[in-house]
């Protein structure tokens, strides 16, 4: 049996906090629980998961480098380092895949320094202010446009 597809879904500095602050901006679900919900979707539409934190830019990087070529799709909340990371902005743009980014919060109605994002420059879509469920959407929006590409290859 072939193994099945993966996208792939990164998470940047901070986000493994959710659940214990900040319940105004981000609620109350913690990142183990949007885990799931990415699964569940992912399942759904006939793809394996990749679920990844980290705290760090340089370890953000490489998960890119590795999954480049691997993941069918990357869904991306690089939180802060959305704002701040051309670093991370050059990997993305390198991706073989879609990319979809996404945030809990709205952050066009937030402080002026979250209005710009180096990630949304490089991705082919954007969910921003639709809280967990948005992970949800935003797998399911990058598997459609990964099912689309490998509708374009065969
Ligand atoms: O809305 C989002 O998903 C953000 O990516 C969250 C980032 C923020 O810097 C972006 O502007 C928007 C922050 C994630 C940190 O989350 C915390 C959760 C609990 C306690 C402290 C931080």
């Amino acid at each position: 049996m072939s193994a099945r597809p993966v996208i792939a879904v990164l998470n940047g500095p901070n986000l493994n906090l959710l659940g214990e602050r900040d319940p105004h901006a981000y609620g109350t679900v913690t990142l183990p629980e949007i885990e799931k919900l990415c699964h569940t979707a992912a399942d759904r539409l006939g793809y394996d998961l990749d679920f990844r934190q980290t705290n760090h830019e340089g370890v953000l990087v490489d998960a890119i480098h590795e999954l480049r070529h691997r993941a069918a799709g990357v869904v991306v909340n690089a939180a802060a380092l959305s704002h701040t990371s051309v670093g991370l902005r050059d990997a993305l743009a390198v991706v073989d895949g879609p990319v979809v980014e996404v945030h809990l919060s709205n952050i066009h109605r937030r402080e002026a320094f979250r209005h710009h994002s180096y990630v949304a420059e490089v991705a082919d879509g954007i969910v921003t202010g639709c809280g967990a469920r948005g992970y949800a959407m935003a797998v399911e929006h990058v598997a459609h446009l990964a099912d689309e590409r490998i509708g374009d290859r065969s």
